[in-house]
């Protein structure tokens, strides 16, 4: 499998937990989101994906977008370790807590939407700033209430989901941009114990090859 991806994308990092917790070897294809206006909006791409967003996954001559049905897409060809519980319950409070993160946060904090921002409606830097730190903390206020029903070491009791996967990337954006988690412990203890497990070191953004470009 090749996926094409950016270190610092929070949607390939979800597609690379993934990977890594089901010992899936891949190739990994950099797309850089910045350089030269963004290697993701250049036709050769879009042949990739006509959204212009990454992460794609190349299976053969199987090509897929969106992170989450990619996760989905290798639950299926490998479903061991399950990152979606059999329970049906439980797989949709795993869900839930998957969209909270995927479908509310994250693609309102997407770079095309802070470049549209500042760009064509012209928001300072600091007003950008102030609309990334006001969607993280009211996603993750909620997200917090959600925790004390569900979680243990790991957003649904004790075993890693599709759930912990979205949470570690937007935390990780969310101290990028120096939002204050301190009032959300649950999210920050969960993510500490996430951050400790050989899978989640590997996908670390720091962690790949085009780190830092
Ligand atoms: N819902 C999509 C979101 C993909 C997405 O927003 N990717 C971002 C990086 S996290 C991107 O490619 N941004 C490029 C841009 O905004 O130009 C998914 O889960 O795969």
């Amino acid at each position: 499998m090749i996926l094409h991806g950016y270190w610092r994308s929070s949607a390939s990092y979800r597609t690379r937990i993934a990977l890594q917790v089901k010992g899936i070897d891949y190739e990994y294809a950099p797309v850089h989101l910045v350089k030269d206006g963004g290697e993701q909006k250049t036709a050769a791409y879009r042949q990739l994906n006509p959204a212009g967003l990454v992460p794609t996954l190349v299976d053969g001559d199987f090509r897929l977008n969106q992170s989450l049905a990619i996760i989905e897409y290798l639950e299926s060809v490998q479903p061991e370790p399950a990152l979606i519980p059999k329970d049906p319950k439980q797989a949709a409070i795993v869900r839930m807590l998957a969209l909270d993160m995927a479908a509310d946060l994250q693609p309102i904090t997407n770079l095309r939407v802070l470049q549209y921002l500042t760009g064509t409606l012209e928001v300072s830097d600091s007003e950008r700033l102030d609309w990334i730190h006001h969607w993280v903390k009211v996603t993750f206020a909620a997200f917090e209430q959600r925790l004390h029903a569900y979680a243990g070491r790991c957003c649904v009791g004790d075993t890693v989901s599709l759930a912990d996967i979205c949470l570690v990337p937007q935390v990780y954006n969310a101290q990028r941009f120096g939002v204050d988690l301190s009032s959300f412990p649950k999210v920050l203890a969960i993510n500490d114990h996430l951050q400790g497990l050989p899978a989640f070191v590997a996908a670390r953004p720091e962690a790949q090859p085009d780190a830092d470009s």
